[in-house]
């Protein structure tokens, strides 16, 4: 970190003396402040360049500052901005259409952040439990997986099981029930002794936070099968996993399969602002009536033309196949690096982890530390996985480029 400016007038040292000083202390970041972002790059405020390797958790798919979704918020932003949903706006009807065509759904709850949205499918799966399944009064259960990760509000870390979410924040919402992921007949027993009581399974595709955990292939339609005879609701949370990631527009498509409800988030604004949605089947979306839920920023107009023009990016520049082939490069590349450090490399598409072997006091964020220092910036979860999600934008080249910079930290580790 030198002291001479490029980028804004706060430097690297102020920037986190300032937010170590003001702010909660609710996250341990990398020693990294960024300054400013253009596709598949970032830059800190000395004007030091990296790859993004992490396009805040799959929220920057198109690329950071997309022109053409930056240009849809500009104009969209002297025109109207918000009016509350007390009245209609000439841009969420418009979005709405175009939103459930392109994923191939009836209708649309829109919200602003992924937790909201799947604390809407969480109260739309109960509501459908009652009215239409008939699930007797306060009955209703909602099955999750262990490991899970899927928000931080008192009602979804009550279905994790992941201590510091959980630790002195109870006591928790009832009705949630928790099976092991990755297995298939946990669900099948589980609703066959109380599948009656059961609105809905909601399951990550792949489990982010658990570290790019890819379950067997057919898990997921195997779910979905059992869901089916149970009469319970699939619900996919693709907040991650969504939006081409994963080399489908959804990963639930990699097993064919169309959830019930599919929860989304982050990409569908290119990291532009916090819009998340809900899609559904009219039969489901229609057992909510007007007043009994919703949000005064959910469905804003400036949201809709800035959605509406990052899923245009993701379908124009077809970024569903990008990051299904450079994800291929990708895994076979780091499969290649011959260093005992690597355990083991997976995941879909552009979603991938390295699993490091944790030796003399280097763990995973070392290994990041270290690639920050070499212009790459990943984030480590749990001590020994590093995530690797680049925007989708990322060319071959610069991709290839990359690589030799992990490539070189890794060997680096133990020359
Ligand atoms: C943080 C993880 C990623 C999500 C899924 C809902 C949400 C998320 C599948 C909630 C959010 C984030 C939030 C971020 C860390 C992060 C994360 F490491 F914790 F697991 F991405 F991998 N469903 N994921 O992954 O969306 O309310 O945040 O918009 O800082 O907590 P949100």
């Amino acid at each position: 970190m030198s002291d001479n400016l490029i980028y804004g007038n706060v430097s690297s040292k102020e920037a986190v003396r300032l937010e170590e000083t003001y702010g909660a202390h609710n996250y341990h970041p990398l020693p990294i402040v960024i300054a400013k972002g253009e596709g598949a790059f970032v830059w800190d405020p000395e004007g030091k360049k990296y790859f993004d390797f992490l396009s805040a958790y799959s929220a920057i798919n198109q690329g950071h500052c997309h022109p053409y979704i930056i240009n849809a918020l500009i104009e969209q932003a002297k025109t109207l901005t918000l009016t509350s949903r007390a009245f209609f706006n000439n841009k969420l009807g418009d979005f709405e259409k175009f939103i459930t065509e392109f994923f191939g759904y009836e209708m649309v709850l829109p919200m602003n952040t992924g937790a909201e949205a799947v604390e809407t499918a969480m109260k739309l799966s109960r509501r459908w439990g009652y009215v239409k399944k008939g699930i007797p009064d306060n009955k209703a259960k909602l099955v999750f997986c262990n490991g899970n990760f899927h928000g931080r509000t008192i009602s979804i870390v009550s279905a994790s099981t992941d201590p510091d979410c959980r630790k002195n924040f109870g006591p928790f919402t009832p009705g949630i029930e928790l099976i092991p992921y990755n297995d298939a007949s946990a669900l099948e027993k589980y609703l066959d002794e109380n599948g009656d009581e059961v609105a809905a399974f909601i399951v990550e595709p792949i489990q982010g936070e658990a570290g790019v955990l890819v379950p067997d292939e057919g898990y997921l339609k195997e779910c979905y099968n059992i869901c089916k005879k149970h009469n319970v609701l699939f619900v996919a949370d693709e907040v991650q996993t969504g939006i081409a990631r994963t080399g489908k527009m959804l990963a639930s498509f990699w097993e064919d399969i169309k959830p019930d409800i599919v929860i989304l988030g982050k990409a569908i604004s290119g990291g532009v602002l916090p819009v998340s949605a809900v899609l559904s089947s009219k039969e489901i979306m229609m057992t909510i009536k007007p007043g009994e839920h919703g949000s005064t920023f959910g469905g804003f107009p400036l949201a809709c033309v800035v959605a509406k023009a990052a899923l245009e990016v993701i379908r124009d520049e077809k970024l569903t196949e990008r990051a299904e082939e450079l994800g291929k490069i990708f895994r076979d590349e780091m499969k290649k690096i011959d260093s005992p450090r690597i355990k083991l490399v997976r995941g879909k598409g552009l979603l991938n982890a390295v699993i490091i072997e944790p030796k003399d006091g280097i763990e995973a964020w070392d290994v990041c530390v270290k690639m920050k220092d070499a212009g790459l910036i990943a984030k480590p979860t749990h001590q020994h996985i590093i995530r690797f999600a680049p925007p989708l934008v990322i060319s071959k080249e610069d991709l290839y480029k990359a690589i030799e910079i992990i490539k070189d930290v890794i060997l680096g580790l133990d020359a």
